[in-house]
């Protein structure tokens, strides 16, 4: 809705450091973001842009076990090389902080901790994968089986053979990917936050509030939102993450999708110590959430109860735009196979020429539909568009401008 903001919070979805950041990412969230940032504050609006590595959860556990060190040494590789490359395409972040700071843990601690002694928590017992051999929980991932839909090789949490979402009961002969033994199955409790309980006002906020919003954002909203909302875990049996800030809850830390988004308001309080409050409690700061399409969920539906959950002023994004994905010559981009441009890489072979990767992904986003990154248009965009046209009228103009 129109309303009248005195300055605009932009935050960006904070990358995993399992990995650089690849040209999806860039189109996605950073350049869009980065775009927007710079023309309010052309504008001569207060803006604060807010970024930072993800460098909890299973994609980052994974990453270190694969390559047999710490997750500590994975993240502290990646998240420099993400925090150097976005710098040098010039992405204008105010922060670029990551979620193992110090101040990251103490805000998420006490973000649970207060959801806690308000009671806005349910306890659920239930039975996990565990691994009797190496002694550990199992998180989805970590789980291979039998695909119950067609047979091939799947993990707990999805099947990439057919693309059906699975939990890791449904696997057939479900087995550890740590040690290969078969899973056995162990009772664990863990807190629940009842999405249930704040459906109605998720769905009048979103849905009567801001019809405004992009219809790929409200379309899966709606969807979730029809489906019914169900009480969601915000902790996990794993070693890597914030502790679960209560007694009883030894060796078990926040879910990472419980922390990451607390990230937005630990790296405002970071640069901001004294004033950050007003980015995030003011009704005339108009917060705005860059997202990618598979992250729509959990900032329309999950941060925005746990903010409600809250109180204490804690204000709900103004617009949440996420964009669609972008392949690479035809086929979807992906870490695993390492089908992707590297900003990193790209850097290192065109040096100098940021801005004309800024301009190609910004005259191809994925703004409504998946989009196609190919070299041969990179090319064309280059010499046709940058070079012919822009540089042509640029230069015509320089030289047709009488001297005084
Ligand atoms: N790290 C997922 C992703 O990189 C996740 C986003 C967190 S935003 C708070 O797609
Ligand atoms: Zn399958």
């Amino acid at each position: 809705m129109e309303k009248n903001f005195k300055r605009t919070l932009i935050t960006t979805a904070l990358p995993y450091a399992n990995g650089p950041v690849h040209i999806g990412h860039l189109a996605g969230v950073y350049v869009p973001a980065d775009i927007y940032a710079r023309y309010l504050r052309l504008k001569g609006q207060e803006v604060v842009m807010v970024g930072g590595s993800d460098e909890h959860g299973v994609p980052i556990t994974i990453k270190a076990r694969e390559e047999g060190v710490t997750p500590q040494d994975i993240v502290d590789r990646y998240h420099a090389i993400i925090r150097d490359s976005m710098k040098e395409l010039g992405i204008t972040f105010d922060v670029y902080s990551r979620t193992t700071s110090d101040i990251h843990a103490r805000t998420a601690s006490e973000f649970f901790r207060r959801l806690y002694d308000n009671g806005c928590f349910e306890v659920q017992t239930s039975m996990q994968p565990y691994d009797a051999e190496a002694g550990e929980f199992l998180a989805d991932r970590y789980v291979g089986g039998t695909c119950p839909h067609c047979g091939k090789q799947a993990y707990g949490d999805q099947c990439e053979a057919c693309g059906t979402s699975l939990s890791a009961t449904e696997l057939i002969d479900p087995y550890s990917r740590l040690t290969s033994a078969p899973v056995s199955w162990r009772e664990t409790t863990h807190w629940y936050l009842p999405l249930n309980k704040y459906e109605e006002r998720l769905r009048h906020w979103i849905l009567d509030e801001h019809p405004e919003w992009k219809p790929n954002v409200a379309g899966q909203c709606k969807s979730w939102l029809d489906m019914g909302l169900q009480p969601r875990a915000v902790s996990r049996d794993l070693k890597w993450g914030v502790p679960v800030p209560v007694e009883g809850a030894e060796g078990k830390v926040l879910y990472v999708w419980f922390d990451a988004p607390i990230g937005y308001i630990s790296n405002t309080k970071e640069i901001l110590p004294d004033s950050w409050e007003k980015w995030w409690k003011d009704p005339e700061t108009r917060i705005i959430n860059f997202i990618g399409k598979d992250n729509i969920v959990f900032h329309c539906i999950v941060f925005p109860a746990m903010l409600m959950a809250y109180g204490d002023g804690f204000q709900l994004p103004d617009n949440v735009p996420a964009n669609e994905f972008l392949n690479l010559e035809g086929d979807k981009i992906s870490t695993s196979r390492n089908w992707a441009i590297w900003l990193h890489e790209y850097l290192r072979e065109f040096p100098g020429k940021q801005d004309v990767l800024r301009y190609v992904l910004t005259a191809n986003a994925p703004e409504t539909k998946d989009n196609d990154f190919t070299w041969a248009d990179f090319q064309a965009r280059n010499n046709n568009e940058l070079v012919a046209i822009l540089g042509n009228f640029v230069n015509r103009a320089a030289v047709l401008t009488p001297v005084p």
